[in-house]
């Protein structure tokens, strides 16, 4: 008994000692704008041989293809191609929805060419009224498709989830309590009444939000010979996501009711870095939206201001890929900053929120980004962003690329919405 007691001390003793070396081993943030250090930026219209990119040919050919390479190698992992086995399921469809506005409908998507998991859900909302295929935006949610709307008839998601008890999940799991716990974040009425649709997907149908060493998800499907995680250039967690919003757009190319030519792809926070990424890599989104997407989105790595490099790569292993590891507190020696992810988009219509109260996701570094991106759009031959200076909170700017920061803290929002729709009408009408 004394033994027992003895060894739970010690091991207690040896917890406490850990969980403060751990928490004195995270360095501190920084908020001070003047303690942001001097860095320089590597230039999206630069060649690695030097050469100026001053053509759209060279972009294209040359300078895009080097980009994408370098993030793929060094920040996110390289993903594989897509399936040519996969299987659409429709499972559910309802064509009087919300009070006879909009057609519900739920599509599974299995990757093997079986009826086995992994397994993504899509639900799917469209103005009941359209008479031809409508635009939509897809998204990835943080707890489950019935967390969207409160709407009984919408499948439990019986996956893994985070614990979370404001949104009713109990040992990792949905319960009915957590019917409608998101949707502030999805006005799908509103988003019906202005024409578009909404493809609404769990994050963790694609690969689950923890560090289990990619034994889940669909990382676990495409593991090379005799290896049981992906090398230090493949894909992690995030890329797992993008590659499974690209999945889901391969569904929405066969779906005549949605006009998979206009499919704006919008993300918040981790999900936010997710819609870059798939933006970035997959050209048949015509339009990429991010949300408060902070470090590893849209925010310049090398400020270092709130969040960093060292504090996302040891709190959230398994997002990126383990080449990213490197360029902790040597951010000046990656080849690549958060600039050129937003110039992958290009010419493609970008839109990058921040809120004031989000400091952790550094605001001023997701404009920067943006800034920094723009003559790459304008090479390219659009209106570019036509901003130099930080608007004021609530004063969006729209051009080709847009941005606003808001007030309030790290959400998504009425007013985030209310930009995403007129941005997406101001690009996609009469095109
Ligand atoms: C935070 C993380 C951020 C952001 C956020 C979220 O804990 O530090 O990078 O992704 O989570 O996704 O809500």
């Amino acid at each position: 008994m004394k033994r027992l007691l003895l060894t739970t001390s010690i091991v207690f003793a040896l917890f406490l000692i850990c969980s403060q070396t751990a928490r004195a081993q995270r360095p501190k943030p920084n908020y001070d704008e003047a303690k942001v250090p001097q860095f320089t930026l590597p230039d999206p219209l630069l060649t690695s041989d030097g050469k100026q990119v001053d053509s759209a040919e060279l972009w294209w050919k040359v300078r895009r293809p080097e980009i994408l390479r370098l993030f793929e190698n060094e920040v996110y992992g390289k993903s594989p191609a897509a399936p040519n086995n996969m299987l659409f399921e429709v499972t559910s469809q309802k064509n009087d929805a919300l009070n006879g506005k909009a057609i519900r409908k739920e599509v599974s998507i299995y990757f093997t060419g079986k009826k086995e998991e992994p397994r993504m859900d899509l639900l799917i909302y469209l103005p009941a009224k359209a008479t031809k295929p409508v635009p939509v935006f897809m998204g990835l949610n943080f707890y489950g498709n019935h967390t969207i709307a409160d709407d009984p008839e919408i499948t439990l998601s019986t996956k893994w989830m985070r614990a979370n008890q404001e949104k009713g999940v109990v040992n990792n799991r949905a319960t009915e309590k957590s019917r409608g716990t998101s949707a502030s974040r999805w006005p799908v009425e509103q988003i019906i009444d202005r024409g578009y649709g909404l493809v609404a997907i769990y994050c963790g149908d694609i690969d689950p939000d923890y560090d289990d060493g990619f034994q889940n998800g669909v990382h676990a499907l495409f593991n090379k010979d005799g290896k049981s995680k992906p090398a230090a250039d493949e894909w992690g967690t995030i890329a797992a996501w993008a590659w499974g919003l690209s999945r889901a757009m391969d569904y929405l190319e066969t779906d005549p009711q949605i006009d998979h030519k206009h499919v704006a792809v919008m993300g918040h926070s981790r999900l936010g870095k997710t819609s870059l990424w798939a933006g970035a890599q997959d050209q048949r989104f015509a339009l990429v939206i991010s949300n408060d997407s902070g470090c590893g989105g849209a925010a310049l790595s090398r400020r270092r201001f709130g969040e960093t490099l060292n504090v996302i790569n040891n709190a959230f292993p398994h997002w990126f890929c383990d080449n990213f590891n490197k360029y902790i507190d040597k951010e000046d020696e990656l080849p690549v900053d958060q600039h050129m992810l937003v110039a992958l988009v290009a010419p493609r219509p970008v839109y990058v929120a921040s809120a004031q109260e989000d400091q952790w996701a550094d605001p001023r570094g997701e404009f920067l980004s943006v800034l920094y991106a723009e003559p790459v759009y304008k090479l390219l031959g659009t209106s570019g962003f036509g901003a130099k200076e930080m608007p004021d909170v609530n004063q969006p700017i729209k051009q080709r690329m847009g941005y606003h920061i808001r007030t309030g803290k790290h959400d998504v929002t009425d007013f985030d919405w209310r930009q995403y729709l007129d941005f997406a009408d101001q690009h996609f009408q009469g095109s």
